[in-house]
């Protein structure tokens, strides 16, 4: 955008007295940021109203993104930067005399997400409306987002984050755009006399108001400007003499007051049925009622939209949408399903079966009648459809009602035109094993769309030392076309450049380590390898490896204290979800690790264990910029698609990786001598899981190394976790170590050898590390939302 440093700094000041009443030289931070901010709205809500209205003068096909998180993080530097007027801001503000850092850090965090499957759907709407495609959010606007991690005594303790109270700066209430969502109640068919048909009669409904908060969502340097719609819940005027207690209304209210913390596990409360009815049910009102103001017919809806149902929580959408296109617009059941499957899409994000929601068929059928009797029709035609053609058994494996449950993702799989999973490995395992009976049924369905992340963000934004290295080295140009950043290559070898880079590592680690000894109180030199684990806490994904690791190389240097080996700083982020046990005996004792390791005098600082609390989308950007070793050690099979990975090779991390996931990709993408992997493959893991012969007390037994570290959590080397370090001995042990994380402990140990030994020769692991760099381009989310652009929504860029 157009602007002048003088402009802006008379805008600011305006804003700062008309918003506040105060001097600049009065205002706190907090202040000073929402008069920004709001300034910063106004410069967008040109621009965001053109879009909208462009969009219907030229009956643009749009994408709907459903997804029940989204995790932005902050959005000033991000909105600054795509608006092109980031160092301007910078410059004018700090001439004011203010400091544009501090300014920064006053915003929230906005966490309405709870890791990768919501930070991916974050990542997405900035690359949509940085590739100029008209795709849009739909979510909830929770007023507390993920818990507050704090430790306590070394356990995780949690706290609301209560991110609204002092308002949210971005969000604009459309309250004329709002809409009543049915709940409970009766409801039963009555012959419609003239034309026969069916219409449902409802007695006795529950009718609650949503209310859309919407946010802009701005394009790199293109003037697009997207909408992310954000789902608050009201009790409607009529309704309200219905609640007489405090206590009912509150119940209404908390529909939408938190977001659920657990990441890849499901559990089937009712409240959180309520939640993705909700936001589902409201958004396709809102498309419809939109839609039919193009004055089309209804049968050519899918032309003009695309639905995505992001994961199987909104997958709901497939029985609203036919439950609005049947009842209330009219049509007949078979056209409506047409319209249906080709409106929708659907992603998987896990192969974990905890995670696959089923819902009683009862708690549906009680909560919402009418959607139930509609997804009754859709199950009862795919058998007698499918009979005709396949074998009973395959359809009653694949059909929707089974044993007492609502099965959320056949539902998305029968009633979408396309499944796709995020990464080759992961959509492979889909149609080989996971969803190999829709895979049959429906082969063309199947696909597959590699994640991507907002590269912007994780390197523009988090890394301005690295980004300055590349505007030095290749020009600009990487900076609006990540493919760009491949130009690197050419200075591989180039000891010069190498050096820049080491340089600008350096800065990020410094930053990191005032980070550190800011909240830790633990001072770490910025000469170690800096190794860091950032991920939810789960079994799958094994922080209990890396703990084994870091304990041999502890008892190693106890008994050999003058062992030779690089310094390390071992960086955990992670949140446990509330009611993982599991989970939180690993955080307690990672902690009284790093208790033990950094108090050690005899360890010579040759070990630092740090376990930052609150990991979240702003932590991210301090730790991704200052590793030198990203961990990406999960079970092969198991973690979908991993996007940390991508965010820390970009930022020239060396990844020690499984055959998992986007780990995959990323080997071949800077070839298998820049990264490490270790560890069963896939097929070892799957033969495994056939012959049913693992034997952890085996492996355990018969490895003296192995028993002596795995010793350590029950035999009093690590002070004060005596029950979880019980808990961690029995996952390996008694309950035969479902991850198989002894069966690779080997394999990691010589993976973290040859680290070892990588880091000392410098100009070795510098080559590496810029080739990580140079790489990290194709996992842009442009790239990859221009894949579901093309080959699924079918919606084309308007910039
Ligand atoms: C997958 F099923 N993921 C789920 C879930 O409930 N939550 C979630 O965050 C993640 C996967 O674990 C992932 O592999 C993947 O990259 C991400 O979804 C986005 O597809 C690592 O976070």
């Amino acid at each position: 955008m157009k602007l002048t440093k003088e402009q802006f700094q008379k805008d600011f000041k305006d804003r700062l007295h008309h918003k506040f009443s105060i001097e600049t030289c009065d205002a706190n931070s907090v202040e000073l940021f929402q008069s920004l901010g709001s300034l910063i709205k106004t410069y967008i809500s040109g621009d965001w109203r053109e879009d909208r209205l462009e969009q219907q003068r030229n009956q643009q096909k749009i994408a709907f993104y459903f997804s029940i998180e989204f995790l932005p993080g902050k959005m000033l530097k991000s909105n600054l930067l795509n608006l092109g007027i980031l160092d301007l801001v910078r410059d004018g503000l700090e001439e004011l005399g203010l400091d544009f850092e501090q300014i920064a850090e006053a915003e929230k965090d906005m966490a309405l997400g709870n890791g990768g499957l919501g930070r991916l759907a974050s990542c997405f709407m900035d690359s949509l409306a940085s590739t100029g495609l008209p795709g849009f959010g739909n979510g909830i606007r929770y007023k507390y987002g993920l818990f507050k991690q704090e430790f306590i005594d070394g356990y995780q303790v949690e706290l609301p984050d209560a991110w609204l109270t002092t308002g949210n700066i971005w969000e604009v209430r459309k309250d004329h755009e709002k809409v009543d969502v049915c709940f409970e109640g009766h409801v039963w068919l009555k012959e419609d006399k003239q034309t026969g048909r069916l219409i449902p009669v409802y007695e006795n409904p529950r009718i609650l108001r949503a209310v859309p908060y919407d946010t802009a969502m701005v394009g790199f340097r293109n003037e697009q400007v997207n909408n992310l719609r954000l789902w608050d819940i009201e009790i409607p005027e009529s309704e309200e003499r219905k609640y007489y207690s405090i206590n009912e209304r509150r119940q209404i209210q908390d529909i939408t007051g938190v977001l659920y913390p657990d990441d890849s596990t499901y559990e089937g409360r009712r409240l959180r049925l309520i939640q993705e009815y909700f936001f589902t049910s409201a958004g396709l009102q809102t498309i419809v009622k939109r839609f039919k103001k193009l004055n089309l017919p209804i049968e050519t809806i899918h032309e003009k939209i695309a639905v995505h149902i992001n994961d199987t929580h909104p997958s709901l959408a497939v029985a609203e949408f036919m439950r609005i296109l049947v009842d209330e617009e009219g049509m007949e059941w078979s056209q409506a399903w047409l319209a249906t499957v080709r409106t929708m899409s659907y992603t998987n994000h896990t192969i974990m079966s905890e995670a696959l929601e089923k819902w009683p068929v009862d708690m549906v059928k009680q909560l919402i009648p009418r959607v139930y009797q509609i997804i009754e029709e859709i199950d009862h035609r795919f058998v007698t459809e499918m009979s005709t053609k396949f074998d009973g058994d395959l359809v009653e494996r694949t059909r929707i009602l089974r044993d007492g449950q609502v099965h959320m993702a056949h539902l998305a799989i029968i009633g979408s035109h396309s499944t796709n999973g995020v990464a080759k490995i992961h959509s492979d395992l889909l149609k080989d094993v996971v969803l190999h009976d829709f895979y049959v049924l429906y082969p063309e369905r199947f696909n597959n769309k590699t994640n991507g992340i907002a590269l912007r963000r994780w390197s523009q934004i988090s890394n301005e030392p690295l980004s300055q290295v590349l505007d030095e080295t290749i020009g600009e140009s990487w900076r609006s076309d990540a493919e760009k950043i491949e130009l690197l290559m050419a200075y591989k070898d180039d000891k010069n450049v190498q050096e820049k880079l080491a340089q600008a590592k350096k800065l990020n680690k410094q930053r990191l380590a005032d980070y550190i000894f800011k909240t830790t109180g633990v001072k770490v030199s910025t000469n170690a390898i800096f190794d860091v684990q950032v991920k939810r806490l789960h079994a799958y994904k094994r922080q209990q490896l890396k703990l084994l690791h870091i304990m041999k190389l502890y008892l190693d240097l106890k008994q050999n204290p003058e062992l030779e080996i690089p310094p390390r700083v071992f960086i955990f982020g992670a949140k446990a979800a509330p009611s993982y046990y599991y989970a939180k005996a690993v955080i307690k004792v990672i902690n009284e690790v790093a208790n033990l390791i950094n108090n050690d005098k005899k360890i010579q600082d040759k070990l630092k264990v740090v376990f930052l609390p609150n990991y979240n989308v702003s932590l991210a950007e301090i730790i991704v910029p200052a590793a030198d070793v990203s961990e990406q050690i999960s079970l092969a099979s198991k973690e979908a698609s991993g996007t940390s990975n991508m965010k820390l090779m970009l930022n020239g991390a060396i990844t020690v990786a499984t055959l998992d996931g986007a780990n995959i990709e990323i080997k071949d993408a800077v070839g298998e001598e820049n990264i490490v992997i270790f560890g069963m493959d896939k097929d070892r893991v799957y033969q495994y899981y056939r012959e049913q012969n693992y034997n952890a007390y085996e492996v355990y037994n018969s490895d003296l190394t192995l028993k002596r570290v795995l010793n350590t959590f029950v035999d009093g080397t690590i002070p004060n976790i005596v029950r979880e370090g019980q808990e961690l001995f029995d996952a390996l042990i008694k309950y035969n170590d479902e991850y198989f994380t002894l069966a690779d402990f080997h394999s990691y140990i010589e993976a973290q050898e040859k680290i070892d030994l990588l880091y000392q020769d410098k100009a070795k692991w510098n080559k590496m590390s810029l080739i990580n760099t140079a790489n990290g381009g194709r996992f842009s989310s442009d790239h990859t939302v221009k894949r579901y652009a093309e080959d699924i929504w079918g919606i084309v860029a308007m910039k």
